[in-house]
């Protein structure tokens, strides 16, 4: 009997109601289902097990291994090509476009879940009559059920692909290794990019046996019919499951990126911040970037913005500071671990960028421009007559006479009032074509980290930056963070929304068991990093922004860098610690800076603030708040009243 058969207790239960099925023995076949690509004995038998288990339950008519290879990505583009999900894009090198069903466009946080045995250990609890904001639960019962509806022979006519990768550099001690199964060639192509995926990664599975099992189908509406075949999907069943016990994401009816590409969201974050949990270390939604003064001196920097906040644009800033240098290590996820040095060390589980369009341009972010125009799968930006792609923001690269198709393949022009590309559309690019990829991007052990940015859109009241007064304070800082909502999930309008750390829609388990567990970051023997808080969109009363951001962020970074250095450049508020007057570096630039406005607090603003923000906590968080956080408040609250 091949041993891949008797392994299978490490298995969810409703993937081992199928076992005693027939095996056919064959190594060409699994469960009698033909091997398309790739061999079984590349495989260890944990992986063998979980795949034959999902060949029972989801019945494709193939399954095809994943090696990685370029020959492999070729065969599947053609293949995307001939089923209509994807087009060339002839104006560049190897770039793709996808047009996905309009049902299914972003992430699906109310139909996102964490399954626990006990609710208590997945979310807080809200208070009587108020509805839950910090994530949603699942039971073991209710989701075998969801899955038994949603999955059994749902891949039937389809080609199932293992798509083995690596989060984090292939062997680095902190990456952690996935398998997904999936029945979507959009998905293994996406994952190829964001991802290390392949051999190399079947090849490290023989060394540590240990992954998180991913499975994913785009599934098919219950009526049966797929009215847009380039892309089908269920958006009515759509449903995002994560088991932290068995280290377990199932994913079913959607083929939106936060949704399907299992690493980025449900693996690096979710599950990711469980097994952090465990291990002692933290997965958070940051990006880290290097920074050189010019002196020479480089620190890191991580930040955590809520969804198309700015996070791509401030990872690959262009500094307007002379001599400054900024270097990129990743967009939108950190895992950061202190080393025994006690130094917090970060990698970049990601291998690329799946980032907003929209607003990206020559003016906002040139480096993402000179990422993005190879090797690229773009999704619902609208497309150029001349071959190329086109969004919101793009307007002065239109070559005159180029006719332009919107997302959903219409013909478009300046003046048919919606937008050319839909709002959360995106490309997935390599990280490595990225013109300042930091050298240590990949660096196994990771990039020592120096100071922890949290921030948001805050159009009114919250100035531009204030260092945090301890890391108490700064935890604190993390979990009352607001901003105004944006198109990454189903949220419509311009509500200030409260979003912890940038998590509120990734936490994996408790948010007030997150927050002890930041709090016990802070052991004798480790460097913490200074904490700050960030907003580069507060606005004066006529509506403009009061700061003009972009290259001009790295006087804030400056400024940042010299508290590092515990430079004297500031003075305690009563929200915490602000530049001195002269310790913002403002010369040289070109607009007028209304520096009084752009740092001035009001106490009416921050009355309000401290009661939201306490409501917040108390309808919210309850109980489970920790006491050192709730003290953090009450700080606030007497030092604002003493305004
Ligand atoms: C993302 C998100 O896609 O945060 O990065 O939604
Ligand atoms: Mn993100």
């Amino acid at each position: 009997m091949p041993e891949f058969i008797e392994k299978s207790n490490v298995l969810p239960t409703y993937l081992l109601k199928n076992k005693a099925q027939t095996n056919f023995g064959l190594y060409n076949h699994i469960r009698g289902v033909n091997i398309s690509n790739g061999s079984l004995s590349n495989l260890t038998s944990n992986v063998k097990a979980f795949v034959e288990q999902a060949v029972s339950l989801c019945q494709p008519d193939q399954v095809h291994i994943c090696d990685g290879s370029d020959m492999e990505n070729k065969l599947l583009l053609k293949q995307l090509v001939e089923a209509g999900t994807i087009v060339a894009l002839p104006k560049y090198e190897n770039c793709w476009l996808a047009r996905t069903n309009p049902g299914d466009v972003a992430r699906v946080e109310s139909k996102t879940f964490i399954c626990t045995e006990e609710k208590h250990e997945a979310i807080t609890s809200p208070s009587e009559g108020v509805k839950g904001t910090l994530g949603n639960w699942i039971s073991p019962n209710d989701m075998e059920e969801a899955v038994q509806q949603r999955f059994p022979g749902c891949m039937k006519g389809r080609t199932m692909y293992v798509v083995p990768f690596s989060m984090g550099p292939v062997g680095s001690p902190l990456s952690k290794i996935g398998i997904e199964l999936t029945d979507s060639a959009y998905v293994v192509a996406s994952m190829r990019i964001m991802t290390r995926m392949g051999k190399s990664v079947l090849d490290q599975l023989q060394k540590c046996e240990e992954f998180v099992k991913c499975l994913h189908s785009v599934g098919t509406p219950a009526s049966g019919v797929v009215e847009i075949p380039s892309w089908p999907c269920d958006p009515e069943r759509t449903i995002i499951l994560h088991k932290p016990a068995e280290n377990l994401i199932v994913s079913y009816g959607s083929g939106y990126g936060g949704n399907s590409l299992l690493g980025k969201k449900c693996f690096a974050l979710r599950i990711g911040s469980t097994i952090a949990k465990r291990e002692g270390w933290l997965a958070e939604h940051m990006l880290i970037l290097g920074i050189t003064n010019p002196a020479g001196e480089k620190k890191y920097i991580t930040a955590a913005f809520p969804s198309a906040c700015g996070k791509t644009n401030l990872a690959m800033l262009s500094p307007s500071l002379a001599n400054y240098k900024v270097e990129c290590v990743g967009d939108d996820i950190a895992w950061m671990k202190f080393d025994n040095n006690g130094v917090l060390r970060a990698i970049n589980p990601e291998n690329g960028f799946f980032g907003v369009a929209p607003g990206t341009s020559m003016e906002t972010n040139p480096i993402a421009m000179n990422t993005v125009f190879k090797n690229t799968l773009f999704t619902n930006v609208a497309s150029t007559s001349d071959g190329g792609v086109y969004w919101e923001g793009m307007e002065s690269s239109l070559a005159p006479g180029v006719q332009i198709t919107d997302w959903l393949g219409m013909p478009w022009d300046k003046n048919s009032g919606r937008p050319a590309a839909h709002p959360n559309s995106r490309f997935c690019t390599p990280a490595s074509q990225c013109p300042i990829i930091d050298p240590a991007w990949e660096d196994p052990e990771g990039v020592p980290i120096s100071a922890i940015l949290f921030g948001g859109r805050r159009p009114a009241g919250v100035p531009l930056v204030y260092e945090a007064n301890s890391w108490e304070h700064g935890v604190f800082v993390g979990a009352a963070m607001r901003s105004e909502a944006t198109a990454a999930a189903e949220f419509r309008g311009k509500v200030i929304m409260h979003d912890p750390f940038a998590m509120r829609p990734f936490f994996g388990y408790n948010f007030g068991d997150y927050l002890a567990h930041w709090l016990s970051m802070d052991k004798s023997g480790r460097s913490l990093p200074k904490i700050f808080h960030i907003n580069w969109f507060r606005k004066a009363s006529d509506g403009s922004f009061l700061w003009p951001g972009y290259g001009e962020n790295s006087r804030v970074l400056e400024w940042i860098l010299k508290r590092v250095d515990n430079e004297p450049c500031y003075v305690d508020s009563p929200i915490g610690r602000m530049p001195t007057k002269d310790g913002l570096n403002l010369s040289g630039m070109s607009t007028q800076i209304d520096v009084n406005r752009l740092f001035s607090l009001e106490k009416d603003f921050w009355t309000e603030e401290v009661k939201a923000i306490s409501t917040y906590f108390e309808t919210q968080v309850g109980a489970d708040l920790p006491p050192a956080v709730n003290e953090e408040l009450k700080s606030l609250e007497r030092r604002v009243a003493e305004m």
